[in-house]
Order: structure tokens, then sequence, then C-alpha cells
């Protein structure tokens, strides 16, 4: 199911990644570093363009390599999971790429626009890519569950920054885009050019959601021969055309 919704839609999901056991030790270390900004300096951005100013309030926090400030978080089995998922959706040489963590704080209200995440991707030869999304609460369309179009091809579509320092944005919005509700420890795969979005967080809970890249073990070494480390701080691609 989900590798033919994969194959077939750009995008698939699992009700059940983790147990609710694996939820909880995941969510100890995920406020700690969700909580720590001097912990996480460098690698700490908010996708609504919110400047860095540490007084302000975080609207969408992204952390970028959090397993790099806390490898602790290495050891948890969602790792391995993800990656054999990784490797049945698009082969044995799939490997981790980067992790990042998403939050979006309660009440903040704060949409993340369409895009492809190849938009923020350097080019590489070799395309094939699988972003793991994990929720760590219950997601819904209220909170800001993450929405799907089926993927068209692997071109890159126009984007661009509407919010100087936020998120990227498609020029043109899916008219095809669905919610996908999960319970905390489902997740969802999607490919590098599926376009994908969430509403924002109107709840008094956070939206935390633990999300996993990987692509193949050669595409990562020439990434970094090429100076992309996925430390967010790399210019992006705007599309295929622009280049
Ligand atoms: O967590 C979100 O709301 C957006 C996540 C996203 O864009 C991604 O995982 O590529």
């Amino acid at each position: 199911m989900l590798k033919n919704d994969f194959v077939n839609n750009g995008f698939g999901h699992l009700d059940q990644l983790l147990s609710f056991d694996e939820v909880v030790e995941l969510r100890k270390l995920y406020d700690v570093l969700l909580e720590d900004k001097k912990l996480t300096a460098g690698l700490r951005s908010d996708l609504s363009g919110n400047s860095s100013n540490s007084e302000a309030v975080e609207k969408i926090t992204q952390i970028m390599l959090p397993s790099s400030i806390e490898p602790q978080l290495l050891e948890k089995q969602v790792y391995t999971k993800a990656l054999a998922w990784a490797r049945d959706l698009l082969g044995d040489d799939m490997a981790l790429d980067f992790d990042m963590l998403i939050n979006k704080a309660p009440f903040t209200d704060t949409e993340t626009p369409w895009h492809q995440d190849a938009a923020y991707w350097i080019d590489l030869p070799d395309k094939r890519s699988v972003s793991c999304w994990i929720a760590l609460d219950d997601v819904y369309e209220e909170n800001g569950c993450m929405w799907f179009a089926r993927r068209h091809d692997q071109k890159l579509l126009e984007h661009s920054h509407k919010i100087a320092g936020g998120a990227l944005s498609v020029q043109a919005f899916p008219e095809n885009g669905k919610p996908l509700p999960l319970k905390a420890g489902g997740c969802s795969f999607h490919d590098g050019f599926t376009l994908h979005y969430s509403k924002g967080n109107s709840t008094n809970g956070q939206r935390r959601a633990l999300i996993l890249n990987f692509r193949p073990q050669e595409m990562i070494k020439l990434e970094r021969e090429r100076g992309m480390d996925h430390t967010g701080k790399r210019k992006f691609r705007k599309s295929d055309d622009a280049l």
C-alpha cells in the first residue's frame, strides 16, 4: 500500500511507525532542543520569516541536524525504522542525508506554503529522495498536519521567498491537495518533487514533527563535496528553468 502510493502519487503514509513509548522518549529529547535556543543557535530558524530576535515567539521553529546536537537521537529506533522503509521505497543505497525538527507553536496560525523540497537543494544527477515526516503529536488540519498533492513529474517548479527569511513558496498552488491527519507515531513519506503544505496551528498544543531525509549514499557524498551540508545556510535553486 505505502509503496504503491509512493510510486503512483509521490507520497504515502503509515498509521503507526512508532509505539507510544517511542514517541514519549523522542518528545523528551525534542523538547530540550526546542526550549534551548543557545544549544541550537546557528541551526535554528523561524520559517515564518520572524527575525532571529531571541525575544520573539517562534511560530514555525525549524532546527536542522538535531542529531548533531543531541546524538542520543541516533540511537532511537525511529532512525532505523525510517531507513528500512526508505530502502524499501527507493533502493538499498538509500542513506540518511539529514534530519530536522519542525514545530508549530500553539495559537501561531502560520501556514507552511506549498513547496517542493528539491527547491532547497542543489541539483543532483540521481534525483531519488524521500522524506519521512513523523508526527510526535496527533496532527489534523487545525494544528497543521501535512497536505500533499499528487506529483506530476520530477520537474522543479518556480519558487520564491514570499516572506524574506521564511519558507519557500511555489508560484502556482495545486488544486488537488489533500490533508493527511495522523496519530502521534504515524508518519508520511514524500518524494523531493512532491508538493506539500501545512496550515497554521490554531490550537493550544504544540505540533511537533521529526523529519528524516534519505537519498543515495553517492549523492550525499556529492552534496558534501559541493558544500551542501543542510545546515540551512545555502541559497535555494528557485526552479529548473532559472538554472
Ligand atoms: O512541518 C511542516 O509543516 C512542513 C514540513 C515540510 O515542509 C517538510 O517536511 O518538507
